[in-house]
């Protein structure tokens, strides 16, 4: 059985004052306990955000991470950084870190072996653009991300997020059935190549809101959400975590 997760992608919102006002309403909504929720806020909110969650089952994920343990790497965060400050999942490969700030793919096999090495848990992240998936080309664009990303790993625990980019922050979402068949592809790539395709937990993100979670909740096979936009706002997101 794998536990649903639903992880909120605060992406470049909240400065620390409003993470502290937000994470003092969430937790005190009351969430489903079968579901796990995890809130990923921009770096500088970490360390407070990780204060007011300390005394509940919330976890804490990072959007992103350096490879290397120290070192001159002017404007990175270390995963050993992360691990003291109570960070348990981090974001590799955002379709925005890949467009905007050009990570490839070599890049991010090496922050999931970073991952691997610090026991820190990956929440990776796939997809298709539009002209992709107008060509046919959505299966062989994701298998070439897993083949690339995971390449010389052993990781047990592992998390992929399904994220087509035309889907993200655009208000259109894949369907249900379009995502189940790309994330019933993914669990097959998954488990060969790390032989661990009933236990990875994948997540469909892309606009996912309280009126749609449900319909991909419902699929066997979609475990969870990465959720950006609605994440924001404490009755959404609750209302997401409580998709049940
Ligand atoms: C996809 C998603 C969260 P949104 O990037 O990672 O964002 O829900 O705003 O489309």
């Amino acid at each position: 059985m794998r536990r649903p997760l639903i992880a909120g992608n605060w992406k470049m919102n909240m400065t620390p004052d409003e993470a502290k006002v937000f994470i003092e309403d969430f937790k005190k909504q009351e969430l489903d306990s079968t579901v796990e929720v995890a809130v990923i806020p921009p770096f500088v909110d970490l360390g407070i955000v990780s204060r007011e969650i300390s005394d509940t089952e919330i976890k804490l994920g990072a959007q992103n991470m350096c490879w290397e343990d120290n070192g001159a790497y002017t404007g990175e965060i270390s995963p050993l950084m992360l691990k003291e400050i109570g960070v348990e999942y981090v974001i590799i490969g955002h379709s925005e870190r890949r467009g905007y700030f050009k990570e490839d793919d070599g890049m991010l096999n090496l922050k999931m072996k970073a991952c691997e090495r610090h026991g820190l848990k990956p929440i990776l992240c796939v997809g298709e653009t539009l002209e992709e998936r107008e060509m046919g080309l959505t299966l062989e664009k994701i298998g070439r991300e897993l083949d690339e990303d995971l390449k010389d790993l052993s990781l047990k625990e592992l998390v992929i997020a399904y994220e087509p980019i035309w889907a993200i922050g655009t208000g259109k979402n894949a369907s249900p059935d379009d995502a189940l068949y790309v994330i019933e592809f993914i669990r097959k790539k998954v488990d060969e190549l790390l032989k661990i395709g009933e236990m990875v937990r994948i997540l469909y993100g892309g606009s996912v809101k309280a009126d749609n979670i449900k319909g991909f909740m419902d699929r066997e096979g979609i475990d969870g959400a990465l959720v950006g936009g609605a994440s924001l706002k404490v009755n959404e997101f609750t209302r997401i975590v409580n998709f049940k």
